[in-house]
């Protein structure tokens, strides 16, 4: 296996340049708990754990190694395992507020190039929660492709396709059944050697059945969908890189529950709702609040059926959830930056003693 067929290349290889001596090693972390990882490196996979130093200095768990992360590490001399000395800058990540813990950031995967949000066109398909992902997709930096599943189960799938396609803007939207290996042709020309891919969607829409289906053999378990939506039981419980047959590199993923936004990206809502920002330009007063303002082109919109009530409803919800989440995580940078700035002035008191 070569680095290359990894994913790594000469940004990548630039970021390491100053770790290239002293026996250092590029690494692929393809699966990660806590401080133990497992990695590929050109020779193949190792466990590989963080050194002390580096959770000493990490300043949040956002620092430590994800799946999709390109590590710094080290083989020991005498055992088949690796010390990891750093993470290589990300290229893109996929972030959100820690279920539980409002003010921590949770980083689920880098360094993919391309998110399959994947819904099934049975009970689980919500155009709301499209718009959702979508977004959380545009802040991660990688490009978003929707999948609709179980398009067995659908009495018309192209007309889902086209409604979904309504709401998920310049976006391609991609109809197939997992259960069958019917329509998976349309996701190769993300599917290339080298490229990631990660599947986000919540429980019980097929991301594994499908993983399997390009891994061409049952790899990861599959669950009973009765028992997922009846128990909220999760089959996947944690993140996967594998390689296709193809090369591709492709994240399992546990179903999400729960997607509140990290980044202070406030542009992924324009991003999103292309069709809105357009609409708000046409206003008479370029800071129109779209509530009751004369000449106001979003208001006109949703009174002529032009705009959805529900899409509109959707936008200002998302919004407001994104300025919630810029002030957290301004509010949780100020708090790492004040520890931080606490911990050096310990060290300066212990130097001056
Ligand atoms: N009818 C139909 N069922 C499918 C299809 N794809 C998956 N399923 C079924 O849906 C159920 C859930 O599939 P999984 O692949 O485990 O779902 P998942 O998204 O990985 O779920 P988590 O791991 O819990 O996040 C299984 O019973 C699958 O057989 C499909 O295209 N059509
Ligand atoms: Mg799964
Ligand atoms: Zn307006």
């Amino acid at each position: 296996m070569t680095l290359e067929s990894l994913g790594w290349d000469e940004a990548f290889a630039a970021d390491f340049q100053s770790y290239s001596n002293s026996g250092f090693l590029p690494a692929r972390v393809i699966r990660a708990h806590r401080h133990a990882c497992d990695v590929f490196t050109s020779s193949g996979l190792l466990p590989a754990a963080c050194t002390g130093k580096m959770l000493h200095d990490a300043k949040t768990h956002a620092e430590l190694p994800v799946v999709g992360d390109w590590v710094v590490a080290r083989k020991r001399p005498t055992e088949a395992r690796m010390d990891i000395h750093a993470v290589l800058p990300r290229r893109t990540k996929f972030s959100r507020r820690a279920a539980g813990e409002r003010d921590k950031e949770q980083v689920l995967a880098a360094n993919v190039d391309t998110v399959f949000l994947v819904s099934s066109l049975d009970d689980n398909y919500n155009l709301r929660r499209i718009e959702r992902y979508l977004m959380l997709a545009r802040e991660s930096g990688a490009e978003p492709i929707v999948v609709l599943n179980k398009a067995d189960l659908h009495k018309a799938p192209a007309v889902a396709q086209a409604e979904v396609a309504a709401v998920a803007l310049g976006v391609t939207v991609v109809v197939l059944s997992a259960l069958e290996n019917n329509g998976l042709e349309a996701l190769e020309p993300w599917l290339q050697p080298g490229r990631t891919v990660a599947l986000l969607g919540s429980s019980g829409v097929g991301k594994s059945t499908l993983i399997n289906c390009l891994l061409g053999e049952e790899v990861q378990d599959t669950g009973d969908i009765s028992i997922v939506n009846h128990k909220g039981r999760h089959t996947t419980t944690h993140r996967e890189l594998f390689v296709t047959p193809s090369g591709a590199l492709v994240i399992d993923t546990p179903g999400m529950r729960e997607v509140q936004f990290w980044q202070s990206e406030t542009a992924s809502v324009d991003d999103t709702f292309t069709d809105i920002s357009q609409l708000a330009q046409q206003c008479r007063f370029h800071d129109c609040r779209h509530n009751g303002e004369p000449g106001c082109a979003v208001l006109a919109a949703l009174n002529s059926g032009e705009l959805d009530d529900a899409r509109w409803g959707s936008f200002q919800k998302l919004q407001l959830e994104q300025a919630y989440a810029a002030r957290k995580a301004e509010a949780s940078l100020e708090s790492v930056a004040r520890s931080s700035w606490k911990k050096l002035t310990q060290q300066a008191k212990k130097y001056t003693k």
